[in-house]
């Protein structure tokens, strides 16, 4: 396993391409020069480098859009057997996680259960943490329980949505359709130093088409629902009396009551050969071997659920949280000392990496996350996207408090 390096950064060669081209481009020159500043800023806080987890934004890929290989994508669609639902007490799907204090976080070059390889900087320090209890849906939102919001709302995701020239003035003409971003294996093995390589703006791709027009989610009723922007899964969350969990309760209900362990389950990353959570095997980005008996995306509650009965914490999608993302938050709240109470993210966003792109914190990793490049299945460690972009591995789960959860209790059922 190797540590990040400058290589993992994605290459700017497209973008100054752009720029060549495009003199009066207004948001390009102003993230470069302001990732330049950021950097020099950050004065040696090592960024997070796991692009392989962050494809381009939706801005990005708008720019950039590739529309040869978008044709070549095709559906990879698996009918499967349906999981058992998990049982619950009133609140449908969802377990009760008790709250309490924590350390948050994670640390590259640690020692013992501290030691968090390829744990990237913006993980750290590890600081403590205190949180409320609250309910937490089991699984992540599937793509049946989505289609019953649609249905009941008429509500039309991000991607669905045909991107304008006023929001997007600088992109290509042909290049604004609605579409979102879907990863594609590459058939050669190739260096890991450009996520062009095997991400995508797919033209049609949303939730109900995950990897582009041909694909669709039949027998996909119970896989998590994915190309889902934030905006959409916030909606979502309204409508079901619910809302999206903060980072701290993520990485609280993630952790299972256990304390200072490396994954969701404990040390060891294979317990008695056991797989635990839904990764990639094999050399990536080319071919998911499908060890762990899943070649992509997995339907839900497919691997043990952890120690609160949370199904899928890590691996599988990633999953919004309402924190805004910043790579030093984790530093402030430290500087602050003590133990930060219910913190529910800073007051704007901030990657140095993409300074002008408004991101929110992803958690959990996905099928994608592997040993040779980013291995964010470990407990303590964060990704981010931009709020309107969407990707084949990314999803979304609910909280709600006890204060809402006594209201749906009392009231009707739980919308789901
Ligand atoms: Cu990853």
């Amino acid at each position: 396993m190797r540590k990040f390096s400058n290589r993992d950064r994605p290459s700017r060669g497209r973008r100054c391409k752009l720029l060549r081209f495009h003199s009066v481009l207004r948001l390009l020159p102003v993230l470069l020069i302001m990732s330049a500043l950021a950097v020099s800023a950050a004065g040696g806080l090592e960024q997070p480098k796991c692009e392989l987890c962050t494809p381009p934004s939706r801005v990005a890929q708008l720019l950039a859009a590739n529309k040869s290989s978008a044709e070549t994508h095709r559906a990879t669609a698996v009918s499967d057997e349906q999981p058992s639902t998990p049982a619950n007490n009133g609140l449908p799907g969802m377990v009760w996680i008790p709250g309490g204090e924590f350390s948050m976080g994670a640390v590259m070059n640690g020692s013992g259960s501290s030691e968090m390889p390829m744990a990237s900087n913006d993980a750290g320090p590890i600081h403590r943490v205190f949180v409320d209890g609250f309910w937490m849906d089991a699984t992540t939102v599937t793509n049946e329980q989505f289609e019953k919001f649609v249905k009941a709302t008429g509500y039309v995701t991000i991607a669905e949505r045909t991107p304008t020239k006023e929001e997007f003035p600088t992109a290509p003409a042909e290049n604004l359709v609605a579409g979102s971003v879907v990863f594609a294996p590459t058939d050669h093995e190739v260096p890991l130093d450009n996520h062009f390589q095997w991400w995508t703006y797919v033209k049609g791709a949303n939730w109900r088409h995950p990897q582009g027009p041909e694909s669709d989610l039949k027998g996909k009723e119970k896989y998590p629902v994915v190309q889902i922007a934030y905006p959409d899964a916030e909606a979502y969350a309204k409508w079901a009396g619910k809302r999206l969990p903060t980072e701290a309760e993520f990485e609280f209900a993630a952790r299972g009551g256990l304390t200072g362990k490396t994954y969701t389950w404990g040390d060891e990353f294979r317990p008695g050969g056991k797989w635990m959570a839904n990764t990639w095997q094999g050399k990536f980005p080319v071919k998911d071997a499908g060890e762990d008996g899943y070649a992509g995306i997995a339907p839900v509650a497919r691997f043990p659920a952890n120690g609160y009965g949370l199904y899928d914490m890590a691996g599988n999608v990633w999953q919004w949280c309402s924190d805004w993302y910043r790579a030093d938050y984790y530093a402030q709240l430290a500087k602050t000392g003590g133990v930060a109470m219910n913190p529910h993210g800073p007051d704007s966003p901030f990657d140095p990496s993409e300074p002008n792109e408004k991101k929110r914190v992803h958690r959990g990793g996905s099928f994608l996350c592997n040993d040779q490049y980013c291995s964010r299945y470990i407990v303590g460690t964060r990704g981010k996207g931009e709020v309107n972009t969407g990707t084949n591995h990314l999803g979304f789960r609910c909280v709600m408090t006890t204060a809402s959860a006594a209201k749906t209790a009392v009231g009707a059922a739980p919308a789901r």
